[in-house]
């Protein structure tokens, strides 16, 4: 059930990755999403390209199944990183916040499928010309950096303008959202923030603590005016950083209160003063669950909602 084309592309058993998070998404847990048949995937963030690799083997120490990795463009190690990704041959490469496109030809050379992250139909279309195998329509319902348009607006429109697979992400939790995005015309779903709050996920306690108390409207997007908007948990960082963009502070200031931000608190547990990236499903999430557990109340779940649908609207 619930075999796509990505699965195939892919080799994995269900249609669901697991965002690439950085800071957050290392090897502990992209080898248990690719151990309960998803596609785990490693966030090369602000790591070292070393580190990666390390990050590359310790995996594959834990799992023999697919398991991708997560290119963040903004990194200052691009070009190292992606020689890393092609030396160790991983299944999959998935990029964002850029256009991967310089990377395509060689990473394609090695056999590796490409999955960029688009926020837009004109990138997903550039990104088809460039030849990638499927790309990630990411509404701005995501946590971190993110575009400008919601998931279902979005998805819709990137699959009738492309012919490759499109993955659907943002603001997809359970059961439901993955069965609306599957209805989207969406081959599969990328999930973060649910996964962040797992229990193989080691992202520091604190962090877990706020995304079990955050509602509905408790995160808010900051930092628009430097062209780099984040989706955070709102703390006395997201205040701040709200006071001084409306006061018009230099771009540079901004930049300087986030550096280093997201690892504060990520690693360090600092959740006032850090940046707690999170996707508007955080309102959600009542309780740390196992990764098989999550994975497996998905697919019932839909299983089950598909049942109840096709009895009451069906034929
Ligand atoms: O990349 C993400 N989300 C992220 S990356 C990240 S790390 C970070 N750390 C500190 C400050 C800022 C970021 C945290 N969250 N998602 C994928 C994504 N890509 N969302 C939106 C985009 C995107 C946006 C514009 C991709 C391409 C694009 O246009 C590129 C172009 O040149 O047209």
């Amino acid at each position: 059930m619930f075999k796509t084309k990505v699965c195939e592309l892919c080799g994995i058993e269900y249609p669901i990755f697991q965002g690439g998070m950085a800071w957050v998404s290392d090897y502990r847990l992209a080898s248990a999403v690719s151990e309960a048949g998803g596609l785990g995937i490693i966030a090369a963030g602000h790591l070292a390209p070393e580190e990666v690799r390390e990050q590359i083997r310790k995996t594959r120490e834990r799992t023999s199944k697919p398991f991708g990795v997560n290119i963040m463009l903004m990194s200052p190690y691009v070009d190292d990183i992606m020689r890393v990704v092609v030396e160790e041959k991983v299944a999959v490469v998935t990029t964002g916040a850029g256009n991967p496109g310089k990377y395509v030809k060689m990473l394609k050379e090695a056999g590796i499928r490409v999955i960029p992250v688009v926020a837009s139909v004109a990138l997903a279309q550039r990104m088809q010309r460039e030849g990638v195998d499927a790309v990630i329509a990411e509404g701005m319902e995501s946590g971190g950096h993110i575009g400008e348009i919601t998931t279902m607006a979005l998805v819709p429109q990137v699959v009738d303008a492309v012919d490759i697979p499109v993955i659907a992400a943002g603001g997809i939790g359970d059961a439901r959202g993955f069965l609306a995005a599957l209805m989207l015309g969406a081959e599969g779903v990328q999930i973060g923030t649910r996964f962040a709050l797992s229990k193989e996920c080691a992202v520091h306690e604190n962090w877990k603590k706020l995304y079990i108390k955050a509602r509905d409207r408790d995160t808010v997007v900051t930092g628009r005016s430097t062209g780099h908007p984040v989706r955070v948990i709102k703390n006395k960082l997201s205040r701040k950083f709200e006071q001084l963009e409306k006061q018009g502070a230099p771009k540079e200031e901004l930049e300087r209160l986030g550096a280093g931000a997201l690892k504060a608190a990520a690693i360090e547990g600092d959740v006032e003063w850090g940046s707690v990236m999170a996707g508007q499903i955080v309102g959600m999430l009542k309780e740390e669950k196992s990764v098989k557990e999550i994975i497996d109340e998905i697919i019932n779940g839909a299983q089950q909602l598909l049942k109840e649908k096709c009895m009451r609207f069906g034929g």
